[in-house]
Order: C-alpha cells, then sequence, then structure tokens
C-alpha cells in the first residue's frame, strides 16, 4: 500500500513526498484505491456477459454520493493497511479522508437514495449501471450570513477527480428542436454530444463493482476559429459555451416544479443517451430486439428520466424499424417507475408549446402511446395531455410494468389519491418497496466506535445482512454492552460537541444534553417551524421555572432551503435568531442550546447521526413519502419523536411502541381537520403555550432590530397553515416532555436506543434491492 501510494505521488501526481499537498496524498491514496477495484470491475463486466445475465438500469437526475475514498477503503477492507502506510509516510488517515470535497450531485432523499442502492446492487452482485449527469456544479454550498441563508456555487470538480475515467469515444449526439418530416423523420435543428465518465461503484469486499456512468454534455460545433482570428474572443467561444450549459448546473430544487427549458433539456439530455447506451450494449450481445424485456430493466426514479419512454420507442420505430405496437410493448416491458412524492407542485408536466418546440417527434409519439392506452382501456377518462400540459406521471405509468412507491403508507395513497383511476385499470401494476440505506455508510464507517462494539459481539456477519443486528438483544441484559453502548454515543456526542464550540459562534454544546436532531431539506411540509416554536415555547416555560428540573438540551438543525423558496429561507433565518437569543440567555442557557449548522450535506450527516438522541421526523402526516434520514437515525440508537407519516409506520413497527415518540394526526385526521374552518386560530385559542410563543415571534422577541420581520410566519401558522402546524403542537408538546422523561431515566433511554439498532436491520438498502429484483426487475445476482 506504502508503495502504491509512493508511486502515484510520483507518477500520476509528479510530486515528491517533500513537496506533496494534503490533496496530493489525497489523490494519491485514491488511485491507489481506485487501482484495487479495477480487476473485479473486469471480471464483473466479464461474468455478466458470459452469463447473458439481466441487466439493471437506474437512471437518475440526481446521485447524493458524498465522499468515495472511504466508502472505497472500508468496502474493499483496507482500513488498516492504508491508515498504517499513511502513517509511515508521516500523514494523518483522518486528515486524507476529510480533504475530500462532497459530490453533491443532487439535492437530497431522492439522490441519497440512489447512491444507497448502487452500493446495494454492488454488494448483492447485480449487474448494474446508474445513468446520471456529471454536473459541473453539484449542490450550491450554504452559506449562513447574518442568519440568513446565501448561496454560493459549489465547485467540486475545480480540482482533480480521483474517481471517475473519461471515456471519450462512448459519446452520442443528441439532438433538439428541429422538425419532422413524413411523420416520422426527426431533424433537429440543434445538437450535443453526451459523453461518458464513468465512476467504479464497488460492493462490500469488493467482490462485485458496476458503474456509474454520468453524461457530460460537449459541443458538436468546434471552436470558431475565424472569428477567433477576427479578434471576436467571445463570440468565436459562444456555441462551446452553450452546448456546455447543459451539464452545467444541477437544479437546487427539491420536490418543486422546475419549469425551465433547460431542465427539459438536461432530462431528454440524459435519459436519450442512456438509452442510446443501453440499446448498443444489448445490439452488441444479442440479435433480437424482442429479448429487451428479458435482458434489460430500466428504472425510472421519479419523472425526470420519464422521456426515456417514448425515446426508447422512437428508436425502436424509427431507427430499428419496428411497429409501433411492437416497441411499445417492448418498452412497457422493459421500464419501471418510482414515484417520491405526492405533492402537487412536484408532479412534473411541461407546457405543450415548449414540449413540441424542443422535442416534436416525442410528443407525436406520446399522443400515440396515450390513444393506444385509451383504446384498449375505454373507461378511462384522463390523459397524459391535459390542459395544455404534458403530464410526466401518467405518462411513467402508463409506460412501465411495475410502478412503486417508497413506504408502505405511500404507496397505499398513491393508489387511492394521484393514480387512482389508473390503479384502477392495473390494479397489479403498483407495488410497494420500502426505502432502505447502506449499512457499510450508515453504520459501519461513520460511527466507528459503535460498529467496533457490535463486531466484538457479532463479528461482521451483519455488515451485509442487517438483520443479523437482531442478535444484539440477549446482549442488552448485560450491563457492560449497556455500558459500552452509552459510552460509544457519548464519546461520538463529545466529538461533536467539540468541534461545533471551535465553529459555532455562541454555541455552548455539552455532550451531558440530550442531541435532539432535525437534518433535512427545509420544507413547510417537514415543519422545522414546528421544532423552533416547540423551542421557543420551552425556552419561555424554562424562565419561568427555572428550577423545575428541566432536561437539558441541545436543538440542532441544519438543511438548505431551495433558493427560490421565501418562506423556507424565514424558516432558516428565525432558527437562527431564536438561537442568538436563547443561547445567550443566562437564566436558560445551560439547559437549552440552539444551532443551526451551514451547508448541511452527506459528510455532516456523517458527523450528526452517530451523536443523536432524539431523531425529529415530524412532518405532516401524508407528506413524506418515506424519509430515509429517520432509518439511518434508529441504526445508530437515536428515538424517534415523529407522526405517522412514510416510512416513520414501520420504523415503529419494527422497534417497538414503547421505543418511539408518537404524536400527531394521521393522514386521515389531517384532511377532516384542514375542512374545519379556523381550525388554525381554534388551536392557538386553545393552546396558551402556544400562543405565547406565537406571540413572541410576531411581536419581535427575535428581531428586536426589525420587530415585523418574522410575522409572515406567525400569521402563516395562526391563518391558513395549510401544513397544520397549530393543530399538531399541543400533541407536539406532550411527547417532548415524555421524552424528557425518558431521557431522565439514562439506563432506560440506552436501553431503547439499542433496541432501535437491533431492530432497524430491515431498513438496509440490502433488502430493498432484493425486493426490486424480485418484484420489479426479475434479475438475477451473480455472487
Ligand atoms: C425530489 C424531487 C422530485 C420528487 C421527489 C424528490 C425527493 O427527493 N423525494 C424524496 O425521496 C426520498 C427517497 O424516496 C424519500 O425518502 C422522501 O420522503 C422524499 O421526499
Amino acid at each position: 500500500m506504502k508503495d502504491a501510494i509512493g508511486r502515484h505521488l510520483s507518477y500520476s501526481i509528479g510530486k515528491t513526498p517533500g513537496a506533496a499537498t494534503l490533496r496530493d496524498w489525497r489523490m494519491a491514496v485514491s488511485l491507489a484505491i481506485r487501482d484495487r477495484m479495477a480487476d473485479a470491475w473486469f471480471a464483473s463486466t466479464r461474468r455478466t456477459y458470459e452469463a447473458g445475465a439481466k441487466r439493471v438500469y437506474y437512471l437518475s437526475m440526481e446521485f447524493l454520493v458524498g465522499r468515495l475514498l472511504e466508502d472505497g477503503i472500508v468496502n474493499l477492507r483496507l482500513e488498516e493497511r492504508v491508515s498504517e502506510a499513511l502513517a509511515e509516510l508521516g500523514q494523518d488517515y483522518a486528515e486524507v479522508i476529510a480533504d475530500e470535497p462532497d459530490a453533491a450531485l443532487g439535492n437530497g432523499g431522492l439522490g441519497r437514495l440512489a447512491a444507497c442502492y448502487l452500493e446495494s446492487m454492488s454488494t448483492l452482485g447485480c449487474p448494474a449501471y446508474g445513468y446520471g449527469i456529471r454536473y459541473e456544479h453539484g449542490l450550491f454550498r450554504q452559506q449562513i450570513v447574518d442568519g440568513r441563508q446565501v448561496e454560493r456555487p459549489e465547485t467540486w470538480l475545480q480540482q482533480p477527480h480521483a474517481w471517475e475515467f473519461e471515456r471519450p469515444e462512448s459519446r452520442y449526439e443528441i439532438g433538439f428542436g428541429g422538425s419532422v418530416r413524413d411523420g416520422t423523420v426527426w431533424t433537429p435543428g440543434e445538437s450535443v454530444w453526451a459523453e461518458a465518465f464513468d465512476t467504479p461503484v464497488a460492493g462490500w469486499n469488493g467482490r462485485w463493482v458496476n458503474t456509474l456512468r454520468l453524461w457530460s454534455a460537449k459541443p458538436t460545433e468546434p471552436f470558431d476559429l475565424d472569428r477567433f482570428n477576427r479578434g471576436e474572443y467571445a463570440a468565436a467561444a459562444e456555441s462551446e459555451a452553450l452546448a456546455r450549459t447543459i451539464s452545467r448546473v444541477l437544479y437546487p430544487d427539491d420536490t418543486t416544479e422546475q419549469g425551465k427549458e433547460l431542465r427539459l433539456k438536461q432530462e431528454y439530455f440524459f435519459s436519450a443517451a442512456s438509452i442510446r447506451d443501453i440499446l448498443r450494449r444489448f445490439e452488441s450481445q444479442f440479435s433480437d430486439l424482442r429479448q429487451l424485456p428479458e435482458k434489460v430493466a430500466i428504472q425510472l426514479n421519479d419523472t425526470h428520466p420519464a422521456i426515456a419512454g417514448p425515446e426508447l420507442v422512437r428508436l425502436l420505430c424509427d431507427e430499428k424499424g419496428l411497429d409501433f405496437d411492437e416497441a411499445l410493448q417492448i418498452a412497457q416491458g422493459t421500464l419501471n417507475y418510482t414515484n417520491h412524492t405526492l405533492l402537487p407542485e412536484a408532479l412534473e408536466h411541461w407546457p405543450e408549446g415548449l414540449f413540441g418546440r424542443l422535442l416534436p417527434r416525442h410528443l407525436a409519439i406520446i399522443d400515440r402511446i396515450d390513444h393506444a392506452h385509451a383504446k384498449a382501456n375505454p373507461s378511462r377518462t384522463s390523459s397524459v395531455r391535459d390542459h395544455g400540459q404534458v403530464k410526466m406521471g401518467e405518462l411513467s405509468f402508463i409506460m412501465a410494468n411495475r410502478v412503486n412507491g417508497v413506504s408502505a403508507l405511500h404507496t397505499e395513497l398513491m393508489k387511492s389519491t394521484v393514480f387512482a383511476e389508473l390503479h384502477r385499470l392495473h390494479p397489479e401494476r403498483i407495488v410497494n418497496q420500502t426505502n432502505g440505506v447502506t449499512p457499510r455508510r450508515w453504520l459501519l464507517s461513520c460511527n466507528r466506535r459503535l460498529s467496533t462494539l457490535i463486531e466484538e459481539r457479532l463479528g461482521l456477519g451483519w455488515v451485509d445482512d442487517l438483520e443479523q443486528l437482531h442478535d444484539l438483544e440477549p446482549h442488552l441484559d448485560d450491563p457492560a454492552f449497556l455500558d459500552a453502548y452509552a459510552a460509544a454515543k457519548t464519546a461520538n456526542k463529545a466529538d461533536l460537541a467539540d468541534w461545533m464550540n471551535r465553529t459555532q459562534e455562541g454555541l455552548t454544546a455539552d455532550p451531558a444534553m440530550m442531541f435532539d436532531v432535525q437534518i433535512k431539506r427545509i420544507h413547510e411540509y417537514k415543519r422545522q417551524h414546528l421544532n423552533i416554536l416547540e423551542t421557543i415555547a420551552l425556552w419561555q416555560a424554562m424562565r419561568d421555572a427555572p428550577n423545575a428540573g428541566w432536561t437539558p438540551r441541545l436543538k440542532l438543525f441544519a438543511g438548505k432551503a431551495a433558493p427560490g423558496y421565501v418562506f423556507a429561507k424565514e424558516i432558516i433565518h428565525l432558527i437562527n435568531a431564536v438561537a442568538k437569543v436563547v443561547n445567550a440567555d443566562k437564566i436558560t442557557n445551560k439547559m437549552l442550546q440552539v444551532a443551526f449548522l451551514p451547508n448541511y450535506n452527506v459528510s455532516l450527516a456523517e458527523k450528526l447521526i452517530p451523536a443523536a438522541d432524539l431523531s425529529e421526523q415530524i412532518s405532516t402526516a401524508g407528506k413524506e413519502a418515506s424519509g430515509t434520514g429517520n432509518m439511518k437515525f434508529a441504526l445508530n440508537g437515536a428515538l424517534t419523536i415523529g407522526t405517522l407519516d412514510g416510512a416513520n409506520v414501520e420504523i415503529r413497527d419494527r422497534v417497538g411502541a414503547e421505543n418511539f415518540f408518537l404524536f400527531g394526526m394521521t393522514t386521515d385526521e389531517v384532511d377532516q381537520r384542514r375542512a374545519i374552518p379556523d381550525h388554525a386560530a381554534k388551536a392557538v385559542e386553545a393552546d396558551s403555550r402556544l400562543a405565547r410563543a406565537l406571540a413572541a415571534v410576531r411581536d419581535g422577541r427575535f428581531s428586536p432590530e426589525d420587530p415585523g420581520l418574522f410575522r409572515g410566519i406567525a400569521d402563516n401558522i395562526s391563518g391558513p397553515d395549510y401544513f397544520l402546524v397549530a393543530s399538531d403542537f399541543s400533541d407536539y408538546w406532550r411527547a417532548q416532555r415524555e421524552v424528557d422523561g425518558a431521557f431522565a431515566n439514562a439506563g432506560d433511554w440506552t436501553r431503547r436506543a439499542a433496541l432501535n439498532t437491533a431492530r432497524s436491520g430491515w431498513f438496509s438498502s440490502d433488502r430493498a434491492i432484493r425486493g426490486y429484483l424480485d418484484d420489479i426487475w426479475g434479475a438475477e445476482t451473480l455472487l
């Protein structure tokens, strides 16, 4: 290992040890690790060809992979060798790992899920490719300036990236616009190259390696030398810059519709390149396109790649000469669709005018698909085109062999709401696959103290068979085990507290406090404002009775708001304003501290989750499709305070109701409550704590220099309150006081935390991927 690192430092990076920077060392280590993936990578491809196996293609607009070096080292089981080698080379292992920038090619849940699933597919030996976009700029970097979110460009690709292989020979010309002749001959008005960059994704033990193939946009028109020679430098580079725009930025929206033309271009760009690549690989091995459904399963990660359906039909008809009905049947046998949200504003639809201008042939194909479906289902009343819009959810549904939701509750709601009619017509099509998370990243490597303790008791079998964590339960009767479990948590908290106290102005975190954590995108449905309102009420109650024996708490928040989402940004501002007042209050600051940690990303989550005591999963019931953070917290021994929403329901069923703090209205109750006139005003009137906390917000207690600053938030909660913050407040307060009482009993709390770990094995992404393999893809694993 030492030689391998040294060789790369000299001959790949071109530095001597004396001149090498931390980044140089990190690059050299990364290249040495990447080398060790190569043979298994080639072997995986060879095995797949030899077996004539079915391949899975996961098409996703986002892959939120985070850092890759530690993941590679851990999965190849090279930790000791790398840290020893680095020590001998005079370098610090942890520093080298921490030097890597996060690959933030995603917004949140959907993108991180795609990354967990790729890793699990490799762990299981499922032949698979991930297909996405190689964004030059991933999700923005969040700064907090005077309490407000400020967005800065993220620049992960400005430094050399160790993990990818550029494949200039794998490129496809992707067209847009233009016209269609004789009904089928599409002549695009403009085009760009989609060029492939491959990253190897190694599974546990490095036995199988799949590929993440990301497309980068390159100009088809060469640089204009004539204009350059005439001194028109900017104009000479114009077409090049325009082409590159397509893979320039990740849209920073999470569950809101993004209606930009460029966004539709991005979606077609990566979907079309991926479909062509899939067909090319298929045809290099098989001769009959009718075998496609038998040899290929394509998963659409939400509707962003939905245009892959019409594109596949187009290629099969217009280029391969199949007739339409046969092409449609092949495509429908190959494609599947995962829905990740029911929020109306997140259901993609495109204006027909824009769609027809950019993709004229596809619009005609969509109409034919829709007519064919309507003809076969005469009782259908809806259609893909509606009120001048092309609806991508409906399109995905009718193009798919299987459609899935991401938690049991969400799947049932899909059947009864957005897809009610299509579900009636195709009752076998919708299936559930509750989300999962990879235990390699989300326990083994992010929480060394806990994973070492588990290894001492159970060995390492749980790492790729997470249900083995059940075998911890007998150890709960051993006081030494519980002590060690508690000590691991406390040490994780102490590390985090040290780091926060150094970096967060005004904060005094003490590991003896309860670490109460809410980390996720900032959104009204996720209700960070419910949490901060309860924080305010708690602070007021503590001031009233400072000696009432309060359980000391640190309230931690982190998350990004979409740049255009004004209300979400006001919530961030309010949290920071409350932190400033509360942390400085001499009466309460030993009992209550509040922090908003900037720039939430995968690496920050890896720091926070192992140190959490309490996991806040408090969305309005019916709104959070699943959640995956909720699973990571439970696995790492945080107890959940949560509503009956998304996968919380299944977490509670598994860890036991007595180890989960439930509050709030159910999905049905939410609908009923919303129908009551003035529901929020009535809830405020009925709860004096809520009224007082809202008054403090409204009257400028947290913004003395601008008293009206947060009035909008207070008015929303006591007025329209679509997300029912006011109506759920009393029960949330009750549950939080129950949490206080439970935390005060340290021994019992640890037991309940350890039960959360022992009973969370089902939430492994390995289990989820097995479910996809069996119920959706019909594919075999080769390990
Ligand atoms: C993002 C953009 C459009 C549609 C959905 C999303 C998204 O991230 N949804 C989230 O997906 C996660 C993975 O399935 C779920 O756990 C979250 O509940 C859901 O909000």
